[in-house]
């Protein structure tokens, strides 16, 4: 079949102040066992320009399908149907396949508010894309392929059995000749992809997004990852991995394997991440392998200071392990970036400024305020369901905005405070002379693009909050908005049966 990929421009912020893209995971993945099935794949990443939905239209051409989906997937929803019923209204008989997180779990939703989208793909694209394709091709029954959601004739919709989550990762490849790397960059213009070493978490915070989409934690040969990395870099000259994993140090044995297969490599390849606070901890003994391997920045995701909180949203860790894991990462020139997320229905100003304090005693080279943004499929959706919403447009919700009223602060007191607490945080005497004088040059580069970036978004937010941005102050409630909690659907497909390297996180 001729089949089209389009990666939708995103309106996040993370997408377009930065002067980088990194090439599009989710559909490349895809791909790859398209390409290797015989189809004629293409992919049209509107990420460039950003590319506006009449040139999109414009560029496709006349394929037998059209795939849709974006990694950003709830904040992108607006977009890639924009562009879908674009689509649709100049070639009505084209049929256009949806898939990623949002739709995956939407997608009663997704069939039934517009006509454009024919198919919804549930859980990781790899195989059941190919079966799809291949039934397509041979004019077979949808009903037969697990793991999708579509329009009958009769115009209902409904789904088929889930799909079995991918035991053995490595069965499948990266359609890496869709995209010219020398297009895509991160960390400041260095050359770079995303991959992923693991898929899934054994953690069970209950606001996470990603935790059921994957169903299980599962990790690729760590020999052969390294052995891709190490070609990429050789034969296409990457220079920075961004890995896409929710938590590849899970096991250590295997993170261990991989370390050491990447120091044997022998490539100047760097990596970014993101992982949990007690993996660094456990590893206090290995990390020197950590950056000898190449690793130079873990995002940790501290979500919060206050053991209430933390309690609240199941984190499972703790506040001495994220000081700890900072100042071990230091220790080995390790940067450290502390997500930090607001607007919990009973905050007050005295807790963000105690969570300022403590943020100050953790000591990162680098923060990121998160607004708490909870997806239906996350058991924390039920905690948060009678909670008013402020903000209507689902391209906001992308955690850069509040999206839900608090009992005690109001938007304009909660924004000041966070830019406030962002200045303060990442303009403290030692944060400024580590940009100045760190004594690791490639580490001087990181923390002075990740500070430029840092500058342009934090105008950018205050300026879209005084002159772009309007709370609603009487809402629909977060269940009337998105619909019924959806946490009993959580794990998108059926766990994968055990293959023989894998699913050894407790190892
Ligand atoms: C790398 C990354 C980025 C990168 C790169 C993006 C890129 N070019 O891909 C950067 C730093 C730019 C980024 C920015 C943002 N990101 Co981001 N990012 C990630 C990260 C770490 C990995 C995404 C990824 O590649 N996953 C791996 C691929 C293989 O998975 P996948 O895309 O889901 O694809 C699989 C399936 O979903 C399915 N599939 C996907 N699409 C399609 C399409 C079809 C047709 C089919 C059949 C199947 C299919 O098949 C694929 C293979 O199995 C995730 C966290 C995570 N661990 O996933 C967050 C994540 C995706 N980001 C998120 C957000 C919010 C953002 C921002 C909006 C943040 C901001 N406010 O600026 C921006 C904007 C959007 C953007 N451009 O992506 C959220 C999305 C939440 C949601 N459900 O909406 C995530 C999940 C992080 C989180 N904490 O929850 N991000
Ligand atoms: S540790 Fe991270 S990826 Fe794992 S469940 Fe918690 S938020 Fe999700």
């Amino acid at each position: 079949m001729n089949i089209v990929l389009i990666n939708p421009p995103h309106t996040a912020i993370g997408s377009r102040i930065p002067d980088d893209h990194l090439p599009p995971l989710g559909l490349l993945s895809v791909a790859g066992p398209l390409i290797d099935d015989g189809h004629a794949v293409r992919l049209i990443d509107a990420e460039f320009g950003p590319m506006t939905i009449s040139e999109i239209v414009g560029q496709i051409g006349g394929p037998d399908l059209v795939l849709i989906g974006h990694s950003g997937s709830t904040s992108a929803h607006p977009t890639a149907r924009a562009i879908a019923e674009a689509i649709k209204s100049r070639h009505p008989g084209m049929l256009i396949v949806y898939g990623g997180v949002f739709p995956t779990y939407h997608w009663r939703e997704v069939l039934a508010e517009s006509q454009a989208f024919d198919i919804v793909v549930r859980g990781e694209g790899e195989e059941t894309m190919r079966r799809l394709a291949a039934t397509l091709a041979a004019a077979g029954a949808l009903a037969t392929v697990p793991g999708i959601a579509f329009r009958d004739s009769g115009d209902d919709v409904r789904q088929t059995a889930p799909a079995q989550a991918i035991a053995d990762l490595d069965a499948y490849r990266v359609g890496w000749e869709l995209i010219d790397h020398s297009r895509y960059s991160y960390w400041g213009g260095k050359r770079a992809v995303v991959l992923q070493f693991s898929r899934g978490c054994p953690h069970l915070c209950n606001y996470c997004g990603q935790r059921g989409f994957w169903t299980r934690w599962r990790h690729r040969s760590p020999e052969l990852f390294a052995r891709e990395i190490a070609r990429l870099y050789r034969e296409h000259g990457v220079e920075l991995i961004n890995l896409a994993d929710e938590n590849p140090t899970s096991s250590r044995k295997a993170w261990l394997a991989f370390l050491e297969a990447m120091i044997a490599e022998d490539v100047p390849v760097q990596i970014v991440g993101s992982t949990r606070a007690d993996d660094i901890v456990r590893d206090a003994d290995i990390l020197h392998l950590y950056r000898k391997a190449g690793v130079v920045r873990w995002l940790l995701g501290m979500e919060n200071t206050d053991e209430a909180t933390l309690a609240l949203i199941k984190k499972g860790g703790a506040r001495a392990t994220d000081r700890e894991a900072i100042r071990l990462l230091r220790q080995h020139d390790i940067l450290s970036m502390a997500t930090w997320v607001v607007g919990f229905e009973e905050e007050r100003l005295s807790d963000l400024w105690r969570g300022f304090r403590q943020l100050l005693s953790y000591d990162p080279d680098q923060i990121q305020a998160l607004y708490v943004t909870p997806h239906r499929w996350t058991p924390f959706f039920r905690i948060a369901r009678d909670r008013q919403v402020i903000e209507t447009d689902i391209r906001k919700w992308d955690y850069k905005h509040q999206v839900l009223k608090m009992k005690h602060l109001s938007p304009a007191a909660l924004v000041a405070s966070v830019k406030l607490i962002e200045v303060a945080v990442q303009a403290r005497p030692k944060a400024l002379m580590r940009i100045l004088f760190h004594r690791d040059a490639e580490q001087r580069h990181s923390m002075r693009w990740y500070t430029r970036m840092g500058r342009r978004v934090w105008f950018h937010e205050i300026f879209e909050f005084v002159f772009h941005r309007r709370h609603l102050k009487d809402g629909p409630r977060l269940e009337s908005f998105w619909g019924a909690p959806q946490d009993a659907e959580e794990e998108s497909m059926l766990r994968p049966k055990r293959a023989t390297k894998s699913l050894d996180a407790a190892e």
